[in-house]
């Protein structure tokens, strides 16, 4: 397994990121869509210039490059964040007319592309077409002075798509078109150390009844297999009112959970939000972090607002033998309210945001592995009792 240029370029080593997210040894010939990671999550906002201030002052995150109307595009303003080898685009519409503002009043602000750095775009386009993918993007050369990047794109659940990039031939920023573009935020003290540096997760929210479809979708055109962790009818139907299953790239680099709402005592949280998309969409991204103490102190100082665990979650006896040591004292995650989780493999630390926009829609999760690589399973009912709360305050439960 080798690392991506952002990830060298993000000083992370193969080992740290197995750490951070969890990976495994496979066979990449024998795949037929072999992905090498995560690109780039992209985001369609209403407002890209003050989205890509905030990220940089809440978030930590470092501007990279930008394009817009300065630099030849009159439709549209992008910037690019990063952190560590999560890299992040923010996409807003400028012209008046511009089809970004249609997306935008349907969706809210959300996630447009989970796009993937692949070795190969036309070996994966050729697989994806033949089993019957809807192809949005044909493959093609993307070129500029710093070289070229090959491109494709395929359609995934709602109107989010795949793109699928080969950039080992391009050492320019971000893509061919942008321009380098670096942080405007003086921090207090000098250089920070990221909040976060990876992306762990991303999780797709999609319509009653067809999870198994999309599950067969990851499958069959991406070549991706089903992780141990899901939530099946049992569960659905006592707490969770949702059922849910994993999906991941050959490498384990990429995970992908699916839900879909459960007919349960209660209005599902998916059915909120696929009210609120209008649609089936991305739902949380979760970031991985070193330390999850550090970065939650640091978020919350800078407003970011994360969801409430009652004090008696740490005060079980059942959670604290089953949790048993972890590197710090429970009571220094029971005054950030950050869950903690325990499997055959090791433990996960995670803590999760209130929604991020104004709809109750997408949010974050900040995720510290500890040999685990699971999900926070052990976690489900606490996290879904703190999201009905919410969803019970907005009226929608
Ligand atoms: O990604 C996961 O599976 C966990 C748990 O609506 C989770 O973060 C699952 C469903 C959901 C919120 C969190
Ligand atoms: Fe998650």
């Amino acid at each position: 397994m080798t690392l991506t240029p952002d990830e060298l370029k993000a000083d992370l080593t193969l080992d740290q990121l197995k750490e951070l997210v969890g990976l495994v040894e496979y066979d990449a010939s024998r795949d037929p869509f072999p992905v090498t990671a995560m690109d780039a999550v992209c985001f369609v906002v209403g407002n890209a210039t003050q989205t890509a201030t905030f990220y940089q002052l809440a978030l930590g995150m470092e501007l990279e490059a930008y394009r817009g109307p300065e630099t030849g595009v009159r439709d549209s303003k992008s910037y690019v964040l990063r952190s560590g080898s999560a890299r992040f685009v923010f996409t807003g519409g400028v012209l008046p007319d511009s089809p970004l503002h249609d997306h935008h009043r349907k969706h809210g602000d959300g996630v447009v592309d989970l796009a993937l750095e692949v070795p190969d775009v036309d070996k994966c386009i050729d697989h994806a077409r033949a089993v019957g993918a809807n192809v949005l993007v044909e493959p093609h050369d993307v070129t500029d002075e710093h070289g070229t990047v090959r491109i494709a794109a395929i359609a995934t659940y709602g109107e989010t798509r795949h793109t699928l990039i080969d950039r080992s031939r391009y050492s320019g920023p971000y893509l061919p078109g942008y321009e380098t573009r670096t942080t405007t935020v003086t921090r207090q003290q000098g250089h920070p150390r990221r909040l976060f540096q990876a992306v762990d997760h991303c999780v797709g929210n999609v319509e009653l009844g067809r999870m198994d479809e999309w599950v067969t979708f990851y499958n069959k055109v991406m070549g991706f297999t089903n992780m141990a962790e899901f939530i099946g009818d049992d569960i659905a139907t006592d707490y969770s009112a949702l059922m849910s299953k994993v999906v991941a790239s050959g490498n384990h680099r990429v995970k992908f959970p699916l839900n879909e709402p459960a007919v349960a005592k209660k209005k599902s949280q998916i059915d909120e939000y696929l009210e609120f998309y209008d649609g089936a969409g991305c739902q949380h991204i979760a970031l991985a972090t070193n330390d999850i103490l550090r970065s939650v102190d640091i978020l919350r100082a800078n407003g970011i607002e994360f969801l409430d665990t009652p004090d008696s979650y740490y005060d079980d006896p059942e959670l604290r033998a089953r949790i048993g040591e972890v590197r710090v004292p429970i009571e220094e995650l029971k005054k950030r309210k950050i869950l903690v989780d325990r499997d055959e493999d090791g433990y996960l630390l995670q803590i999760f945001t209130k929604p991020m926009g104004d709809r109750p829609t997408v949010f974050y999760e900040f995720i510290e592995r500890h040999g685990s690589l699971g999900f926070g399973k052990g976690n489900f009912k606490a996290l879904f009792e703190a999201i009905e709360r919410e969803q019970d305050l907005r009226g929608n439960l």
